[in-house]
């Protein structure tokens, strides 16, 4: 049901790649096992990106899902940081997801950047509000997000951006690299290990935010149908993966190797504190309001 890893091969359509510079960067890994490059700043010429990128006319959606609480607390300040650091001066779609259509906010967007919202059911539990995001993902890139489109960004809700997110992060199949993992030993990366779960892996190459995930909208459909797949397959047996839908990612991307992978600097937890080999920081964890999520 998986795809073979054989399958999975470096982008080889993005030429701008080889403007990467790799060897920049002598502090952290700059590319995976398999070739694919791990971004850094200091690797690339934004502009390189943006020029190729403007110059093909890509265009590229951003998903988020807020349902329930979570529009309130956190979704103004993603899009509002979203419209200055994310993909500027490319032509972006934001597709809300959300219960409560009535309740997101107008926002002014710049030039070239429109929102969408698209009305869904709320789960009752929230393993399932965050995993049922796969399935209503897949469902959207093929039916409506593909047709305008080239490259897709799945987003959790509560994140900021906080610097340059842009074309140099767009790839046929991308990941974040987790910003609490980076710098662990594999051994204790919270990968699934329990047998019964199609998400079980009992080693892996790098651990992956699920926070962030996008590729070309083929490579999306690919991961959100086979993550789905493994999530329903868990359901029958009365299993969940110990990180619900992150689990079943990073044992998709396990099998499936992303042609490109986002430092944490891209996904940076403001907890962590202070770390040198983190020169910018791009999209940050927001708090979590526990108190005003979970009650
Ligand atoms: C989630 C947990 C507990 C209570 C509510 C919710 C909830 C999540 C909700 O009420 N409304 C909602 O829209 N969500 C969406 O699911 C929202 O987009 C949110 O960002 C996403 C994942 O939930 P979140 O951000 O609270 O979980 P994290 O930050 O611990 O996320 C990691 O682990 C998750 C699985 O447990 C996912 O894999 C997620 O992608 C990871 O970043
Ligand atoms: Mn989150």
């Amino acid at each position: 049901k998986y795809q073979l890893p054989s399958a999975a091969k470096p982008e080889p359509r993005d030429h701008v790649d080889t403007s990467l510079d790799l060897s920049s960067r002598t502090d952290v890994t700059t590319s995976t096992d398999w070739g694919a490059p791990i971004l850094w700043d200091g690797m690339f010429d934004p502009d390189t990106y943006d020029k190729y990128h403007q110059k093909m006319g890509t265009s590229v959606a951003l998903t988020v899902f807020a349902v329930g609480k979570y529009l309130e607390v956190y979704l103004m300040d993603l899009l509002s940081s979203a419209e200055l650091h994310f993909m500027e001066g490319l032509p972006v779609t934001y597709y809300v997801f959300t219960d409560a259509p009535e309740n997101v906010p107008g926002l002014q967007l710049k030039t070239g950047r429109a929102l969408e919202i698209i009305k869904i059911k709320r789960h009752e539990r929230w393993e399932d509000i965050s995993m049922m995001r796969m399935k209503t993902l897949a469902d959207a890139v093929q039916t409506r997000i593909r047709h305008g489109h080239r490259y897709v960004f799945c987003l959790d809700v509560d994140m900021v951006f906080a610097g340059r997110f842009g074309s140099e992060a767009l790839g046929e199949s991308v990941a974040l690299q987790h910003s609490s993992f980076y710098n662990t030993p594999k051994v204790r990366y919270t990968y699934d290990r329990n047998p019964k779960s199609t998400a079980c892996m009992e080693t892996g190459d790098l651990y992956y935010h699920a926070a962030v995930f996008g590729g070309t909208w083929e490579s999306v459909v690919n991961l959100t149908e086979s993550c789905h797949r493994g999530i329903m397959t868990d359901k029958r047996k009365g299993v969940q993966a110990l990180w619900h839908d992150e689990s079943h990612l990073n044992k998709y991307f396990w099998l499936n190797k992303p042609s490109r992978v986002l430092s944490p600097e891209y996904g940076w937890n403001p907890l962590n504190g202070p770390s040198r080999e983190i020169h910018v920081k791009r999209l940050l964890w927001a708090e979590k309001h526990y108190s005003r999520l979970r009650t």
